[in-house]
């Protein structure tokens, strides 16, 4: 069989003074943090679209990125060769999942019906190879943006036609996701949004795409699917305003919508950052929701505004992640899926090899650092005597709810003045991080 990255061969791990390129330095997927193997505490994804999908190009020139095996065309020949690229490459990092659109896998036919079948042949293929190496599918998701029909959005378009032709392709993916054994299904708004309020009906919007989403929970259970459900929030791009803004409005829409239990949240760093919110904010909002569900990661761009999709490299942001992370025991049934393209100007296939590495190698230390911080409490034990005067007297009268606002007048009526505040050690606590990196 034709090799497509010849000059690589599987990446081992080999500590942190390896000076090898395509070695691991951190990731150790048997190292054991907080009772579970790296692999399975950070459970790696690959992402079909932007590591097997994209071609470098921006609003400024064509695509740049050199990919031999690729002719380049939108043919079913074509998406069958890319799948065997796609496990080449996913077993030689030795990443345990791969996510897709329907659409990245699959090219689309002149008609929903030749779309299905394209679809089915190269889901067979890829259930084929993914029995072959034992890589799993963390979630498939529906491209319900790229077409020109999508132009409105899919399920808060307009157009009830455009609604139905969402509903059917989801309803295969999900069909595919399951038959693949896919752990959850992703919901990204895509074009779920508007640019401008004279021409936009909100309120029906919203319920269409609350209605979209329980038709999908309807059929996903009339399959027999239990996998996950996931909604991904980004605040903007491609529309001006997303419904899907971040973490804490798809939260209200899901528990207005009487989808709580059902739809949890993929939370991804760009759209965080884009949101205005930091990557821990988002993740810290999802736990405290029992919503944590997974995460795409990657990261912004400080001085761009859009959404770069980088590989993250970043240190801090990865102990950020993790110390959220770690709080809730792992990520379930999600995983770390880098949602992330190398740049235009890293044109070499094996330029996917080093990104890859570069983002695993930094969660797995992110997760040692995080565990560390932990194991020694130092930060745990600030953060809980914080809030002591919560854990008896008047304050754990007030979190039982016995304190009524004529108890607590009385109370400070009878004491005078508040007991003294207390420092917050706002740089006492970052230089407490800074020692354990
Ligand atoms: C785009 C989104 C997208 C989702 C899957 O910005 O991140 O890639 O993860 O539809
Ligand atoms: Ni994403
Ligand atoms: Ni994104």
């Amino acid at each position: 069989m034709a090799e497509y990255f010849p000059e690589v061969q599987s990446i081992q791990y080999e500590g942190p003074q390896s000076k090898n390129a395509l070695a691991f330095k951190h990731y150790n997927p048997d190292e054991v943090i907080e009772g579970q193997t790296m692999r399975d505490l950070l459970r790696f994804s690959v992402c079909y679209w932007h590591t097997f999908r994209g071609t470098g190009v921006d609003p400024f020139g064509a695509g740049t990125l050199v990919r031999p095996w690729d002719d380049g065309s939108n043919s079913v020949e074509n998406a069958l060769k890319r799948v065997d690229v796609a496990f080449e490459f996913m077993s030689k990092l030795g990443a345990p999942f791969y996510c897709w659109h329907d659409r990245d896998v699959a090219p689309e036919g002149a008609t929903l019906r030749e779309s299905h079948a394209n679809f089915d042949t190269i889901a067979a293929k890829l259930k084929e190879k993914q029995g072959e190496t034992g890589i799993k599918l963390l979630w498939g998701t529906a491209n319900l943006f790229s077409h020109p029909r999508f132009m409105h959005g899919a399920a808060t378009s307009c157009n009830a036609d455009v609604f139905a032709y969402a509903a059917a392709q989801v309803k295969k993916a999900i069909e595919v996701t399951y038959e693949l054994g896919g752990e959850n299904y992703v919901f990204w708004g895509g074009r779920e949004g508007y640019h401008n309020l004279y021409n936009t009906d909100m309120q029906r919007e919203l319920d269409h795409l609350a209605r979209f989403m329980h038709l999908a929970h309807d059929h996903a259970k009339s399959i027999g699917f239990t996998g996950q459900f996931l909604f991904e929030p980004k605040p903007k791009e491609p529309t001006k305003h997303q419904y899907d803004f971040d973490a804490a409005t798809c939260l209200n829409f899901i528990g207005r919508n009487g989808l709580d239990g059902i739809v949890k949240l993929n939370i991804e760093t760009n759209h965080a950052t884009l949101a205005g919110h930091t990557m821990m904010h988002e993740l810290e909002i999802a736990r405290i929701h029992n919503a944590l569900g997974s995460i795409d990661a990657n990261t912004g761009d400080l001085l761009l505004g859009w959404d770069t999709d980088q590989f993250p490299t970043d240190i801090y942001l990865a102990t950020q992640i993790m110390l959220v992370l770690l709080k809730q025991g792992g990520l379930g049934s999600g995983g770390t899926n880098f949602d992330a393209k190398v740049r235009r100007e890293s044109f070499d296939p094996v330029d996917l090899f080093h990104a890859h590495i570069g983002g695993m190698d930094c969660f797995a230390r992110g997760a040692k650092i995080a565990a560390a911080i932990r194991a020694d409490g130092v930060l745990d034990d600030f953060v809980k005597n914080r809030y002591r005067s919560y854990d008896s007297g008047i304050g754990a009268k007030i979190e039982d709810g016995t304190a009524s606002f004529a108890d607590l007048e009385a109370y400070m009526l009878e004491k005078g003045e508040i007991s003294p505040n207390e420092s917050g050690r706002q740089e006492w606590v970052e230089n407490l991080i800074n020692q354990y990196l």
